[in-house]
């Protein structure tokens, strides 16, 4: 359906009916009222209750006989919908009207000597458009309106900065629009989810473990970490490296001498996208702010874990088998997934060069299944890793609380669009500095490197708060961002979808690197991710047209770099 034409064929009937009305200068009293009267609701529905109903009309839509006399009394067309509680009947009118205008034809109905009265069926949504949970206000500002204020008071405590959000991802008013949809399946292929973390277990569908048993050179059951195979439990069991292990096996380096923490990857990437809003799950360290809970982007779509990265990464093959299922292609060995996944976030990826025919392959075959969305790296290079190098995939670089492209963040002629990562910005200073708040993406991770008996040295267990730099969690901003507006609109095709949201972007902020004349111009895609403009765009105007998107593919992908660095509190 066209929304504008559609409009313009209600505007059109309602100036033949009531020409006097279309005059609203006498109540633009003040800012507020003005404001009121512009969002005035259309009015599809009445709610009519007859003072003597026959004994059929309680239980059944009223007739057509009835429809009619109640229409002509009324002035518009209205025909029996559905019988409802309290002895009243709900009617469809055949032209949508304005509020204003719903109120005078229930006026006129209501003096039909029949009719006990009747009253417009109002439109009713939420009112809770912002989170509750304590992080939206102290950690979340990669979520706000480019125009809000973020006040920052440091991980330690101390500092007060206060910061323009920049490149927050403008959610607020998406979210007035919608917080998703749970027909809308994201998968999450990556190391794996804390299942019964309380900010995902309410979302989560059976995925499945794709991680190989033996993958060269390591021993068996080095990488899965679970003590076998691919199995159907997706559970994250940690992916801690040793510092001898680091010395034994060079794939597992990382340049650190010590031992390193469970990443929690996953998890943090998983609830970024479906973080549950309310639960009040406690942040457990010292200082600790009572509550505190992360909140996800789209927190009432579903979320389908995939894993296929474990210590030390993982390979391409599983990756791949990972991609296929997730969109509900059948893969040797595996149950087939029952819940195929609109949308594919791979915060993965690795500097291997060009796609190889594997990955191409695979991207080919879910091209109309799924939107895949990638993130692009963090060698901080001006070239893209695979697979957000290919052709078709979403690739999303990542930028600053200042919207300017973070100095980790790969960027290329690949790029779609950039979304918030955190971190330093390219080329400058910036007002926020790795100890403070603002230099992260924060969402859920778990104290502690093991799953499901996870503490850490301080007897800390369970559900913690984590932030991450990184063009992971940009993707996850996307891939999230995706899930809304393929909520309001499910009907997009994978081509579409990323048309929506490359199409509205805010620009890059002019004269940093990703801006016209600087450096990076052309390298960091149409702009930051808007979800207020994207959800926008397929709640007012309808689905733009959009031809079949040619999603050839390539790929190569050996070992993965989530180079995310992390910060646990
Ligand atoms: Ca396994
Ligand atoms: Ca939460």
């Amino acid at each position: 359906m066209n929304f504008r034409v559609f409009v313009s064929v209600v505007v059109c009937s309602w100036a033949l009916l009531w020409p006097m009305q279309a005059a609203y200068s006498n109540v633009a009293l003040d800012g507020k009222r003005a404001k009121s009267v512009l969002k005035e609701p259309i009015i599809h529905q009445m709610i009519v209750k007859l003072r003597k109903p026959k004994a059929f009309e309680l239980v059944r839509p009223l007739d057509a006989e009835r429809s009619a006399a109640l229409s002509r009394r009324a002035g518009v067309q209205m025909t029996g919908f559905r019988a409802m509680s309290g002895d009243t009947s709900v009617l469809r009118l055949s032209v949508p009207l304005r509020l204003s205008q719903a109120r005078e034809a229930a006026a006129r109905l209501a003096a039909d000597p029949e009719v006990e009265y009747a009253e417009p069926d109002v439109p009713v949504r939420s009112y809770q458009v912002l989170p509750p949970d304590l992080a939206y206000t102290q950690r979340h500002w990669h979520y706000y309106a480019p125009t809000d204020l973020f006040i920052d008071r440091a991980l330690l405590g101390g500092g007060n900065k206060q910061v323009t959000t920049v490149g927050g991802a403008n959610l607020p008013s998406a979210w007035s629009r919608t917080l998703g949809s749970s027909s809308i399946v994201v998968a999450v292929i990556d190391t794996g989810v804390s299942l019964t973390h309380p900010e995902v277990q309410d979302a989560v569908l059976p995925g499945y473990d794709f991680v190989s048993a033996d993958i060269a050179p390591l021993p068996t059951n080095f990488v899965a970490n679970d003590g076998n195979g691919r199995d159907s439990d997706p559970t994250d069991p940690g992916d801690w490296v040793t510092a001898a292990e680091k010395a034994q096996y060079p794939v597992c380096d990382d340049g650190r001498p010590e031992d390193t923490a469970s990443s929690w990857h996953g998890t943090h990437i998983a609830a970024t996208i479906v973080g549950r809003w309310g639960n009040g799950v406690p942040i457990g360290s010292s200082p600790p702010p009572a509550g505190t809970s992360i909140a996800g982007i789209a927190p009432q779509v579903r979320l389908l874990p995939v894993r296929a990265l474990g210590k030390c990464g993982g390979v391409a093959s599983d990756v791949v088998d990972a991609i296929r299922w997730a969109a509900g292609l059948p893969v040797p060995n595996a149950p087939l997934n029952r819940t195929p996944a609109r949308i594919i976030n791979l915060s993965l990826g690795s500097q291997s060069g060009d796609c190889s025919t594997t990955f191409r392959n695979a991207l080919r075959d879910v091209s109309d299944r799924a939107l895949v969305v990638a993130a692009a790296g963090n060698e901080g290079l001006p070239s893209v890793s695979a697979p957000a190098n290919c052709p078709g995939v979403l690739a999303v670089t990542a930028h600053t609380i200042e919207g300017i492209n973070a100095d980790y963040a790969n960027v290329g002629r690949e790029i779609a669009l950039s979304a918030p990562g955190g971190g330093a910005p390219t080329g400058r200073n910036s007002v926020i500095e790795s100890t403070d708040i603002g230099y992260y993406t924060w969402s859920a991770v778990l104290f502690g490197p093991r799953e499901p008996e996870s503490f850490n040295q301080n007897g800390q267990r369970g559900p913690a708060i984590g932030g991450f730099t990184g063009t992971s969690s940009a993707a996850a901003h996307v891939a999230a961002v995706a899930a809304l507006v393929l909520s309001i609109e499910p009907a997009l095709s994978p081509a579409e979808l990323r048309a929506v949201l490359v199409e509205n972007t805010r620009p890059h902020p002019a004269g940093t690197y990703c801006a016209q004349g600087q450096a990076g111009a052309g390298l960091c895609g149409s702009g930051l991710l808007d979800a207020a403009h994207a959800v926008a765009a397929v709640s007012a105007a309808g689905r733009g047209g959009g031809g079949a998107l040619p999603l050839a593919q390539l790929f190569a992908l050996a070992l993965l770099a989530f180079a995310a660095r992390l910060r646990r509190r």
